[in-house]
This record gives structure tokens, C-alpha cells and sequence, in this order.
């Protein structure tokens, strides 16, 4: 971004959090991670093959933030995202089998092969929505329903985009939680662009959180969403604190999509220099570097990791190859019809 913009980012122990979380479970952060990354590189390319319909956009570059954040909330929560759902699918427990059949539309899918890539669904995670914004308030409706039954051991975790907040129905369905004190959490990807538009030049405040928030009596933050460490703590203390007061908050990761928009963006709006630049932040080769540096990992299990990793997503992809199709008889099935 050009403008300066003074973040005041949530505060890190990052070296407590290493020794906390420990070997065994930051090399499990570091697994999924890769497993994000390479279930996004092979599902391009076999959209590019033509195997794939529909659109796709990829999570690559922003995956330490949603493995931080169920890593730090656990999966026993609402959560709800946008298109680019990939990822928190695979970390609420979707098998990539699942997944990768549902990019190919197949029956085996996740939705049946119904909804393709931008509308994953699980139990606890209420969509992949490919509305700008539409989700905002569904998950406004799933902390009311917490609250509802005095369920307060739980939380309603919404990711939307930066682009999302110039949305009405982000307006309304924060002020409603504000006003009703629901336990919500808001948290804004900002990966500088929405499409072609950069951030700066569709929101008119910024730090977005920090600044957005007062105007509905809520506490605002920011993270730096290349740093898996820096979002794990600032998930698991504001979990804490919404759990604990039925305030909602609104978060401001800052981030980078190392892709287009989607499959069909060549990406013309920013510079080779400028990508370079962020690619140079790539939240999983720092979160390797770490682990490297205090002996918790060796080169070797990494690249094992890596191969493991690549062979659990070409088997889905012979998974979703060799799935029947939908049969034409069931269309109707699951359609909501006038009586
Ligand atoms: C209401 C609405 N308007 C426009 C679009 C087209 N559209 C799809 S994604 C997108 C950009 C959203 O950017 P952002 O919210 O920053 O999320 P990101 O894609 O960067 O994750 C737009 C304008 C849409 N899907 N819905």
C-alpha cells in the first residue's frame, strides 16, 4: 500500500508460544499448512486441465491465519467464510477426497458436487458463501443462537474479506451484535486487493479494525497474517475474552494472496516486484525456518512431509477421477421448492 497507515498490531510472546505449543504440534501447524498449500497448487492445475468447473479461488498465502485460528478456538465453534474456503474445510476435518470430488463435481463431493469450490459445508463451518458480504450476517445469526442457549463455551468466527466491509450487510450485522452483545469475532483478511481494486482505494479508513470498530462500541485489533504466531495468540486471548464477556470484536489480519483474485486473474494490477516482495514473507517457509532453527524438524522430515502431502492429494484427485457423476434423476433433490 502507498499511504502509511499507523497499525498499532496486538501485542507478541512469540518465543512462549513456540514453548508452549511445542515440537509435536507445530509440526502438525506446519503439516497443514502444507497440505492447504498443495491441495490449492494441484487443484489448479487441474482446473487448468479442464477436470474442474465453475470458479476457484485460492488460499495460497494466507494460510497461517485460519490454522492459527482453529488451532487456538478448536473446531467446536460457528465458523463461516468466504469463496476462498479451501483451507478452513481441510482444518475443520473435511477429507481432501471430499473436497477435490466436489471441485470436479462429482457425487462423492462435499455438497454432492452441487456447489463446487466456493461453497464447502461442514457441520461447524456454515459455507464457503460467494456473496460479498452475504455471510456477515449469517454469522451474526450464529452467535445469536449461542447466546440464545447460553452456550458459553463457544463463539461465531466469521473471515471476510477487506472488501466485504464496504458491504451494508456488514454494517447491519455488526451493529446488531454489538447492540444484542452477541459473541462473535470478525475478522477481516485484508490481502490489500478485492479483485483488481486495492483496499485503499474501496475502504475509507485504515487501520480497517482499529477504526471501524468504536463506531459500533467494539473493541478493533490487528494481526500480521504472515506470522502464524502473532495470530495464534491474538485468537486464543480474544476467544478468551469474547467467551468471557459476549462482546464481539473485529479483527484486521493483514495479509497476502500469493495468486490471482481467482484461476482467471492474470493479475495485471500489481507489479512482479510488488509479488516478489510479499512471496518473500510466505507464511510457511517462515514457520519452517523456525522450526529448523530450535530442532524441531530436520530438512529431511520436511521434504517428507512434503512428499506425504503431494500424495494424499494426487490420490484425491484419482479419488474425484474415478467418482460417478451426479444422476441427472436427483437435480431437484436438496432444492428448496414452493409447496
Ligand atoms: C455482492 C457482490 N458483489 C460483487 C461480487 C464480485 N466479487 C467477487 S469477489 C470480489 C472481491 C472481494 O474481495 P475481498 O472481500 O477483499 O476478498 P478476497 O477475494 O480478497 O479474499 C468481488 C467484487 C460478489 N461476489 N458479490
Amino acid at each position: 500500500m502507498s499511504k502509511h497507515v499507523d497499525y498499532h498490531l496486538f501485542s507478541s510472546h512469540r518465543e512462549e508460544s513456540i514453548q508452549k505449543l511445542g515440537s509435536k504440534t507445530l509440526r502438525n501447524v506446519l503439516r497443514d499448512m502444507l497440505l492447504i498449500r498443495q491441495f490449492e497448487i494441484r487443484a489448479k492445475s487441474a482446473y487448468q486441465q479442464g477436470k474442474v468447473g465453475g470458479f476457484f479461488h485460492s488460499y495460497i498465502g494466507q494460510e497461517a491465519i485460519q490454522t492459527a485460528a482453529v488451532l487456538a478456538m478448536g473446531k467446536n465453534n460457528w465458523y463461516t467464510t468466504t469463496y476462498r474456503c479451501h483451507g478452513l474445510a481441510l482444518l475443520l476435518g473435511a477429507t481432501p477426497d471430499e473436497l477435490m470430488a466436489e471441485l470436479y463435481g462429482k457425487i462423492t463431493g462435499n455438497a454432492k458436487g452441487r456447489g463446487g469450490s466456493m461453497h464447502f459445508f461442514l457441520d461447524r463451518m456454515l459455507g464457503g458463501f460467494a456473496i460479498v458480504g452475504s455471510h456477515v450476517p449469517v454469522a451474526t445469526g450464529a452467535g445469536f443462537s449461542l447466546k440464545y442457549k447460553n452456550m458459553k463455551d463457544q463463539v461465531s468466527i466469521c473471515f471476510l474479506g477487506d472488501g466485504a466491509v464496504a458491504q451494508g450487510a456488514f454494517h447491519e450485522a455488526l451493529n446488531l451484535a454489538s447492540l444484542w452483545d452477541l459473541p462473535c469475532m470478525y475478522v477481516i483478511e485484508n490481502n490489500k486487493w478485492g479483485m483488481g481494486t486495492a483496499a485503499e482505494k474501496a475502504i475509507s479508513v485504515a487501520p480497517i479494525a482499529e477504526k471501524k470498530a468504536p463506531g459500533y462500541s467494539m473493541d478493533g485489533y490487528t494481526f500480521d497474517g504472515m506470522d502464524f504466531f502473532h495470530c495464534y495468540e491474538g485468537f486464543q486471548a480474544l476467544f478468551e475474552q469474547v467467551k468471557k464477556t459476549s462482546r464481539p470484536v473485529l479483527i484486521e489480519v493483514l495479509t497476502e494472496r500469493f495468486e490471482g483474485h481467482s484461476i482467471s486473474d492474470p493479475g495485471l494490477y500489481r507489479t512482479k516486484e510488488e509479488l516478489e516482495e510479499a512471496k518473500k514473507r510466505d507464511p510457511i517457509v517462515a514457520l519452517q525456518n523456525i522450526l529448523l532453527e530450535k530442532n524441531f524438524i530436520r530438512q529431511e522430515e520436511i521434504d517428507q512431509y512434503q512428499k506425504d502431502v503431494k500424495n494424499i492429494i494426487l490420490q484425491s484427485m484419482e479419488f474425484a477421477e474415478k467418482s460417478p457423476w451426479p444422476d441427472p434423476i436427483e437435480l431437484e433433490e436438496g432444492v428448496l421448492k414452493e409447496p
